[in-house]
């Protein structure tokens, strides 16, 4: 079903410091995506460095780690059609400073390394950053007869 797309969203830690989660959500549940699941976590270093081990060889990849794991950060898993790419543009780009206003980043940040938030870039990586955050599965808790809200 193409509704069943799903991706991983991740407030980062400035976020939640900001007190930008209620906007977030808001942002992605306005759209009209699900939100199946969400806890708020402290991740440690090991954990941070297996969330990014595709960027381990980049020249920030130390400061990235320490700054995921400086305060807990809210992960969800969205789901919806074409929520992967979509949820990119709610997003906004990586770099603040190239984000649209009207985008998360583009409204509420300036630095590349602070930058509030995360979304998956693929429905493969998607799965992969599910599979992760939340290794006990995910409860599927909507009854049949939400279809509507679609
Ligand atoms: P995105 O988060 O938009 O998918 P990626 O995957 O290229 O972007 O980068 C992951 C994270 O690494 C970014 N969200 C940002 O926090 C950090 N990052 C990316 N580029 C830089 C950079 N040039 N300097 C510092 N941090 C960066």
């Amino acid at each position: 079903m193409a509704n069943s797309e799903v991706t991983f969203i991740m407030i980062k830690p400035d976020g939640v410091q900001r007190g930008l989660i209620g906007d977030i959500i808001c942002r992605f549940e306005k759209k009209g995506f699900f939100l199946k699941a969400m806890k708020m976590v402290q991740v440690e270093r090991s954990f941070a460095e297996k969330h990014y081990s595709d960027l381990s060889t980049k020249s920030f990849f130390g400061s990235l780690v320490e700054y995921i794991v400086s305060g807990p950060v809210v992960a969800m898993v969205w789901q919806g059609k074409g929520v992967v790419a979509t949820g990119r543009k709610i997003i906004g780009a990586t770099n603040p400073a190239a984000s649209e206003p009207g985008t998360i980043r583009g409204d509420y940040c300036i630095e590349v390394s602070r930058n509030i938030i995360h979304g998956s870039d693929a429905v493969e990586s998607a799965q992969k950053e599910i599979a992760l955050w939340f290794p006990d599965g995910i409860i599927d808790w909507r009854s049949a007869n939400h279809s509507w809200i679609y």
